[in-house]
């Protein structure tokens, strides 16, 4: 039996949560700059869970803070897939905050710089790869950990009932060897 107290704000005391998660960025090229724009990519950016989940359990929206030289950088979106779909000529930060259905749980920020172009030297980090692949084109990709310290219990109820959803492992670049 986990305690649980009031006391300490209705958390499971001891339990702990992993969320293991991929963001990042697959681009194509145009293979030209666009007349009207000078836009040379399509890309995508993402979250998307490890194993395949169904995050709309346990998350509420994801905030997408793109570049300010795009029109409307803030970008929300309140169910899977965790997505944006837009063109572009350059490479920036993107800013990836995910907020969770229960509103006691702080929202998580990760930081994916938007990849364009396949650079000649290898990634330095070990969570992160880019992939240049001909059918799915430029893919760059990190694995990261949510961790879930004491959560309440309505979060964990979300947090159990998300991994059920899962159906196995999903198709990812990244090597986390
Ligand atoms: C760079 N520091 O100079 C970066 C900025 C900005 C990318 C990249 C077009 C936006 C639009 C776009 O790709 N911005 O025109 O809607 O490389």
């Amino acid at each position: 039996m986990t305690e649980f107290s009031a006391e300490s704000g209705g958390r499971l005391k001891g339990v702990t949560i992993v969320k293991p998660i991929v963001y990042g960025n697959k681009a194509r090229s145009f293979g030209k700059k666009r007349e009207e724009d000078g836009h040379t990519h399509q890309w995508q950016v993402y979250l998307k869970p490890y194993y395949d989940e169904d995050m709309s359990i346990y998350v509420k929206k994801v905030h997408f803070k793109l570049h300010e030289s795009y029109a409307n950088p803030n970008r929300i979106v309140v169910k899977p897939p965790y997505e944006i779909t837009e063109t572009g000529w350059g490479e920036f930060e993107v800013v990836i905050k995910i907020y969770f259905n229960d509103p006691s749980e702080r929202p998580v920020t990760c930081y994916h710089i938007l990849k364009l172009f396949q650079s000649p030297v290898v990634d330095g980090e070990l969570s992160s790869s880019t992939t240049m692949d001909t059918k799915k084109g430029l893919v760059s990709e990190s694995y990261e950990e949510i961790v879930f310290q004491e959560p309440t219990q309505i979060m964990q109820h979300y947090l159990t009932l998300s991994e059920q959803s899962a159906n196995g492992l999903l198709n990812h670049d990244t090597d986390c060897k």
